[in-house]
């Protein structure tokens, strides 16, 4: 069970991200590599289709870095991890929540040679949710290096200004270019990033508004990441922005008459009430 101390606490809210060692173990990454393995190649055990299938073997480019969103949805290793309690009550005491609840987990895995994700603010994505915060968990499946593509973070960029730009997500030319034209905004001349260089099962927590994206990989290993997106467990739909952002995708799952979002879509993973979605455990 992972629990952060105080002072990584401060660093998170001093930085707007903390690196932290062991959120899983050894054979939990090996079954987690194995059903990467099955979701990038169409096989999705639980015969449901994750949201986002945003590359799979045989018909997409190999230089673009793979990626599933809400895989938990269609395989139960991946469920296994995204839907711990631990990690959701980590993401509600950062982000001073009453509860956490998972909006979308992502499969990341870029093998040698595969490009960049352009930086972004995660909350850029979340005009349609009400209160627009996320606090992420990104658990790598492999040892990381600077030059390897890992995620690379801004520090204190989650105390600049909002930016409502969505720029290209998977292997822009330049990955820092939206970044950049933020900081001069911001009157930063010189932008800290920080490269989450850790051994596998380690990884970081970050602030929804902290500038992150990654490089392509120029070192020989495979670079897989396990991200769960997390938001308020208090957090609801914003019908008049549902067309902007992921709304799109995630604004299917609204009622016509409640702005209420449905813990079969968005599990509660961690309550201070005690109350964690009730089929979870069963599921996973
Ligand atoms: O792993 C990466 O390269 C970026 C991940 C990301 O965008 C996120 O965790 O929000």
């Amino acid at each position: 069970m992972f629990r952060l101390t105080d002072q990584q606490q401060a660093e998170f809210h001093n930085d707007g991200f903390v690196v932290v060692d062991g959120l899983i173990d050894d054979d939990t990454i090996h079954r987690l590599r194995d059903a990467f393995e099955r979701i990038f190649s169409g096989r999705f055990e639980t015969g449901v289709r994750p949201d986002e299938v945003n590359w799979q073997v045989g018909e997409s480019d190999p230089a673009k870095t793979r990626q599933i969103c809400n895989g938990w949805k269609a395989d139960l290793t991946i469920a296994g991890t995204s839907l711990r309690a631990d990690i959701g009550e980590a993401c509600a005491v950062l982000g001073d929540w009453p509860g956490a609840r998972l909006q979308v987990d992502n499969s990341l895995w870029k093998p040698p040679g595969a490009g960049s994700i352009g930086m972004h603010q995660d909350c850029t994505y979340l005009p349609w949710l009400n209160p627009r915060e996320m606090i992420s968990c990104w658990i790598a499946l492999d040892d990381t290096t600077a030059d390897g593509g890992t995620m690379q973070l801004v520090r204190g960029s989650h105390r600049w200004k909002p930016s409502e730009e969505l720029g290209e997500f998977h292997g822009p030319a330049d990955h820092q270019a939206l970044m950049r034209t933020a900081a001069v905004r911001e009157g930063v001349d010189d932008p800290e990033i920080v490269p989450v260089v850790v051994k596998k099962g380690g990884g970081s927590f970050h602030h929804g508004w902290t500038w992150h994206g990654s490089a392509p990989n120029e070192s020989r290993l495979h670079r897989r990441a396990l991200v769960v997106h997390c938001i308020s467990s208090d957090a609801c739909f914003v019908p008049e922005n549902i067309a902007v952002g992921t709304g799109p995708i995630y604004g299917r799952y609204r009622y016509q008459d409640s702005n209420r979002m449905d813990e079969s879509f968005f599990p509660v993973l961690w309550s201070g009430n005690g109350e964690r979605t009730r089929w979870l455990d069963a599921y996973a």
